[in-house]
């Protein structure tokens, strides 16, 4: 049996089984005829779907996702009032409203959204809108384009009602101030709870949306643009396979079209694991100096099976599956 196949019938057994039955991938009258069966068995006993999956520690979005698919409402709706929570935290530096300033002190944001039809919309270096993602789905919803940037994507938030204010909050600007006493330029891996969030969802249909939401690389140059926004770096979504999205450096997933790049490799049989391990994999190779920065994956595919992996530890991501909230640690490649 193909594994494209198999994905698809996995996925409609997915949706036919009642809640709490067995779902095993390979059924008798699915299984090759010819030779050995190139797809992995996937088991599980309890159901996958609904579920969210967001880089970092954040179980509020996650919770917030998970409600919004309980409510009965789309995926869509969940990844982009999950990734609202952090845009809004203003504790949070690296997204949203008290996210880290560029090196001359503007706070511009990065969001993307894409839903189950392959529609898309994005705003890059967006200032003083506390909720880009919601203008990026205004982009691919109310606009013929996919993509704002800039002043632009500015004046387009205001005109559809969203109220502009200061995003550089007194922590983030204090940290500014500290970083310009010296203002050397030096991407630092991160090792604390928080980053880029990306969230990708499948809803109680089997649907799958996806949202990918920053403030970029901290006292970036001004107009610097990351790979959180750039469909097929920062998040890919294709309703037939599966999602994937990414944190870390940004140069480093845009050179290796990362999000795009792991979808693809699942629709070729990868489990979201295997796939996302091979797209760092790819980094590295690409990359001799890859000790110097960190880039993370998460996936999901079809079934709601997930996959983690990074270049260094100390990535970690949240669940919410089978009605737990849970955090994990991603496996990681430089154990050395
Ligand atoms: C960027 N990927 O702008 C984002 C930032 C990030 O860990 O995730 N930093 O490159």
């Amino acid at each position: 049996m193909k594994r494209r196949k198999f994905i698809q019938n996995a996925a409609l057994t997915t949706l036919g089984v009642a809640v709490g039955a067995t779902l095993t991938g390979c059924t008798d009258e699915n299984k090759e005829t010819t030779g050995t069966a190139v797809a992995k068995e996937v088991t599980t006993s309890k159901p996958v779907i609904p579920m969210v999956i967001a880089t970092w520690n954040v179980p509020n979005a996650t919770k917030k996702a998970w409600d919004v698919l309980q409510a009965g409402k789309s995926a869509l709706d969940a990844v982009e009032q999950g990734v609202m929570i952090e845009e809004a935290d203003e504790n949070n530096q690296s997204v949203g409203k008290g996210g880290l300033p560029d090196r001359d002190g503007n706070v511009t944001l990065d969001a993307c959204i894409m839903n189950k039809e392959g529609n898309y919309g994005a705003v890059v270096c967006i200032e003083n809108i506390k909720h880009p993602i919601s203008v990026a789905r205004k982009v691919m919803e109310d606009t013929p384009h996919v993509l704002l940037a800039g002043n632009g994507a500015k004046q387009f938030a205001i005109e559809s009602g969203f109220t502009p204010e200061n995003l550089l909050t007194e922590k983030s600007k204090e940290a500014w101030n500290k970083w310009k006493v010296e203002a050397k330029y030096k991407p630092i891996i991160n090792v604390e709870n928080h980053d880029t969030i990306g969230m990708l969802a499948i809803d109680k249909n089997g649907d799958i949306s996806g949202a990918c939401t920053t403030s970029g690389l901290s006292y970036k140059m001004q107009g610097r643009v990351g790979d959180s926004a750039i469909i097929g770096s920062g998040l890919f979504i294709d309703n037939e396979i599966g999602g994937a999205t990414a944190t870390g450096m940004g140069e480093e997933v845009l050179k290796t079209v990362g999000s795009f790049l792991i979808v693809e490799l699942m629709r070729q049989g990868k489990s979201p694991q295997e796939a996302c391990e091979e797209a760092v994999k790819r980094v590295i190779k690409k990359s001799p100096n890859y000790k110097d920065f960190q880039v993370g994956y998460i996936a999901v595919n079809k079934q709601g099976e997930t996959g983690a992996y990074c270049i260094h530890e100390w990535f970690n991501y949240t669940t919410y599956q089978n009605n737990e909230n849970k955090n994990h640690k991603a496996d990681f490649y430089n154990k050395a």
